[in-house]
């Protein structure tokens, strides 16, 4: 094991990593196909991830790649201000068409980041645009994540995206409490029974700032990246209670949660609650070209559509704004998921994944297992010197052992490709059981 970094490592400063330590064992992939990668040495991992959350038709799926390629042969680029391309239509009305009723637009980015600041300028914006402007409070929520933006980390909940930069971060936010209480909900299957009440706390949010200052309240229906926090039954239902009643609106955030991680295009189609905005990213291509976007409910474009017709509506876009590549990659990842059925599989494979993570009640150190859709987690007591690294050794144990898993802090956690068999589940927990019992 070299303990000085490979030189051609050096220049890259990797995002949300240890530099320095990772340049001492690098984990580099060069080839995937499928559920799997190849490692430089020809090792082969199986995805237990869907890369970042993203890869969920399984990676360099050809139908998806030869759409990349045939549209590189037409036309690479053009831009999205005064001008537009037809392959950016065409996904804007496929997403519409599919998304719950009422979406009726969409406004590209090219991450799920932009897409959650783009949000929150929509819904600014929008109450600006019906004059009541001084609705310019925002609501995040704690353990929240919503990109690296500057909106996003001030509505996010994740202490450690913060605290760099808090003198930086927005005014005039707020936010609910999380949901996470392992007193109440250990080992939960499914939606926990307890914490409904806490979205009450947005009525106590309401009567200290006034509901007349505050423009929406962004949430993940389920947080990802905070380690799978699985929503209490009923909280949703009782946020949109809330929002509605004091004419707040309410952005899902469903970069992880959308195409086909809880077996439907997006979450309400599974839990019956409406948000106003949904923002999504990763699986809208499978990963294979970052786009992201927002989806708006009726009457929110159209709040907008005011005013002279040559001036701009809303000062907001990207260069890269629905960039033909990404469209292509989005409109051939819609056909697969539909074609091969993939959020229904997505749906029959929830009961495998939640059958084999909960059988590690019990192995060493796990003092929650939880799961919700096509994605679990298994956290661990930190040990007392060391938080956070207990779940680095797993991480690196299942790695070096053929399985690609998460870790945040002590938390381990999954989310394979739609495209996986009942026996690379089992395959990738059984890595973590061995794991969790080698690791001390
Ligand atoms: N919102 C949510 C809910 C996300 O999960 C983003 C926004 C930002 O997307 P971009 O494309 O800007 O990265 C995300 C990203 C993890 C992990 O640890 C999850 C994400 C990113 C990095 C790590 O599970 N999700």
């Amino acid at each position: 094991m070299p303990d000085t970094p490979a030189p051609e490592l050096e220049a890259l400063w990797l995002p949300f990593t240890h530099n320095r330590l990772f340049k001492k064992t690098p984990r580099v992939v060069v080839r995937a196909e499928g559920m799997h990668y190849y490692t430089a040495e020809g090792r082969k991992i199986l995805d237990g991830l869907a890369g970042l959350w993203c890869s969920a038709a399984g990676h360099n799926h050809p139908r998806i790649v030869a759409a990349v390629k045939a549209q590189l042969d037409v036309l690479d680029y053009s831009p999205p201000f005064q001008t537009c391309h037809d392959k950016a239509f065409e996904l804007a009305h496929a997403l519409t068409a599919a998304a719950p009723a009422g979406f009726d637009h969409v406004f590209f980015t090219n991450s799920g980041s932009e897409a959650c600041d783009t949000a929150l300028k929509i819904a600014l914006a929008w109450h600006r645009a019906r004059g009541d402007g001084g609705r310019c409070r925002l609501i995040g929520r704690e353990k929240g994540y919503h990109g690296v933006g500057f909106g996003g980390i001030s509505v996010g909940g994740l202490a450690a995206n913060r605290k760099a930069f808090a003198t930086a971060l927005l005014p005039g936010v707020d936010h609910l409490p999380h949901t996470h209480d392992l007193r109440h909900m250990a080992f939960s299957r499914g939606q926990p029974a307890w914490g409904a009440h806490l979205a009450d706390e947005l009525e106590r949010l309401v009567a200290l700032h006034d509901a007349s200052t505050i423009a929406a309240v962004i949430v993940e229906p389920m947080q990802g990246s905070a380690g799978v926090i699985v929503p209490p039954v009923g909280y949703l239902e009782r946020l949109r209670e809330i929002c509605t009643r004091h004419g707040i609106l309410l952005i899902f955030d469903e970069v992880i949660t959308g195409f086909g991680r809880l077996g439907t295009l997006f979450s309400p189609e599974r839990m019956g609650v409406m948000p106003d905005l949904i923002t999504f990213a990763k699986g809208v291509t499978s990963g294979v070209v970052p786009l992201g976007g927002v989806l708006v409910r009726k009457g929110i474009y159209d709040a907008f559509m005011t005013g002279p017709e040559h001036l701009v509506e809303f000062f907001h876009g990207y260069t890269y704004s629905g960039h033909p590549l990404a469209c292509a990659a989005g409109l051939a990842a819609l056909d697969v998921y539909r074609d091969e059925d993939l959020f229904a599989r997505s749906r029959a494979l929830e009961p495998v994944l939640e059958e084999a993570i909960h059988a590690l009640r019990g192995e060493p150190n796990v003092i929650d297992v939880r799961n919700f859709g096509l994605a679990a987690a298994v956290e661990l007591a930190p040990r007392p010197d060391a938080a956070s690294k207990r779940g680095m050794e797993v991480f690196h144990w299942c790695f070096d052992h053929g399985a690609m898993v998460r870790y945040t802090g002590d938390t381990i956690a999954i989310g394979p490709p739609l495209v996986a068999s009942p026996d690379d589940i089992e395959a990738l927990v059984g890595t973590i059981r061995q794991a969790l019992r080698h690791v001390p």
